[in-house]
């Protein structure tokens, strides 16, 4: 058996855990994509997410999973697309996405929206199907969207699982984006599993219950900013999420990220207070080095107020603006 590292580093990482078999494939629309968006002069932002597995076998029945619907994700990518950005959407298989997010089955099904409208007495034409009018206006809108964004070919989705297809994907694509230096933005919101089983470690078949309790002792997942920031990316601007449920350590954790990976900024939400407010953590450019050197600024909306209003439509704007100075830096 090959020993494995005690601390997986990101080369380490790449070295033995294996790529996901559509990773060759996955590259190849990638090019296709920038290479249209170029043409146009397009800016391009990769959005990640969703949650990513840790299998616990090689033939999985189980694993580990999180919380995550994929609802930041997939609502800031709308907001991106109407910003003029192109959108490479990476995102866990069957997580929310742009668009369809809107009739998601378990908020607002989609057989909802429609009437049956039978025939008149005396016909023999069959019954036909209609969109509830209360709905239609809605629908007409997400659609029209959804039409035009398909027609303009400026989205393109991506699928991951598990926490092994994520980081050979994000690697990959990353490095690919990267052609466009300045004009690429690198949008992580997924919510990214911290341990994994490395497949050297993992039971082939499915774990048996005859020994009683189960004890697994997972490796840590390496930091993969480091790498993607220093190596990959090339100059783009990356924007990550830090999530924790300590209300403490929020900001502080943000601030060691940007300490740590020097990226753009990091955009701070506790996790039950993530739809209504955030905050950006940034660097300050003060050349006073006695003044402190992060700086913070919250974004919240009123649900009560505006019931309809959505925290990725400030989130957006505020990257947007940031995005467009620093290219002008
Ligand atoms: O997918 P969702 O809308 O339910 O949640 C979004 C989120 C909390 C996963 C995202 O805002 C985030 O913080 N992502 C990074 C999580 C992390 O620290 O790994």
């Amino acid at each position: 058996m090959e020993t494995l590292p005690t601390t997986f580093s990101a080369e380490a990482y790449f070295q033995t855990q294996p790529p996901p078999p559509t990773i060759e494939q996955d590259v190849q629309s990638v090019r296709g994509f920038l290479k249209q968006q170029r043409e146009h002069g397009k800016k391009v932002v990769l959005v990640t997410s969703g949650g990513t597995t840790v299998p616990l076998e090689l033939n999985v029945v189980r694993f580990l999973d999180n919380f995550s619907a994929g609802t930041r994700g997939a609502t800031s990518a709308e907001y991106f697309l109407k910003a003029g950005y192109a959108v490479i959407f990476m995102h866990r298989q069957f997580s929310l996405q742009p668009f369809s997010r809107h009739y998601s089955h378990s908020t607002n099904p989609f057989l909802d929206l429609l009437e049956i409208d039978d025939p008149p007495d005396g016909s023999t034409a069959p019954p036909s199907i209609s969109v509830t009018s209360s709905k239609r206006d809605h629908l007409l809108g997400v659609l029209k969207s959804y039409k035009s964004v398909q027609k303009a070919g400026t989205m393109l989705t991506l699928t991951f699982v598990t926490i092994n297809d994520y980081l050979w994907l994000l690697r990959a694509v990353s490095q690919e984006l990267s052609v466009l230096g300045k004009d690429a933005m690198y949008y992580l919101a997924a919510a990214v599993s911290d341990f994994f089983l490395p497949r050297q470690k993992m039971s082939v078949h499915k774990i048996q219950s005859g020994k009683g309790s189960l004890h697994i002792e997972m490796d840590q997942v390496p930091k993969i900013l480091k790498p993607m920031v220093a190596e990959w990316t090339r100059q783009g601007f990356v924007v990550s999420f830090k999530l924790e449920t300590d209300d403490g350590i929020l900001i502080p954790k943000a601030q060691a990220a940007l300490e740590r990976y020097g990226h753009s900024v990091v955009i701070a939400n506790e996790l039950h207070r993530r739809k209504f407010e955030v905050a950006f953590v940034y660097r300050t450019h003060d050349a006073d080095p006695s003044a402190p050197r992060f700086a913070e600024t919250w974004v919240r909306i009123d649900l009560e107020k505006d019931p309809e209003k959505e925290v990725e439509e400030d989130i957006v704007n505020e990257l947007v603006r940031r995005h467009k100075q620093w290219l002008e830096m």
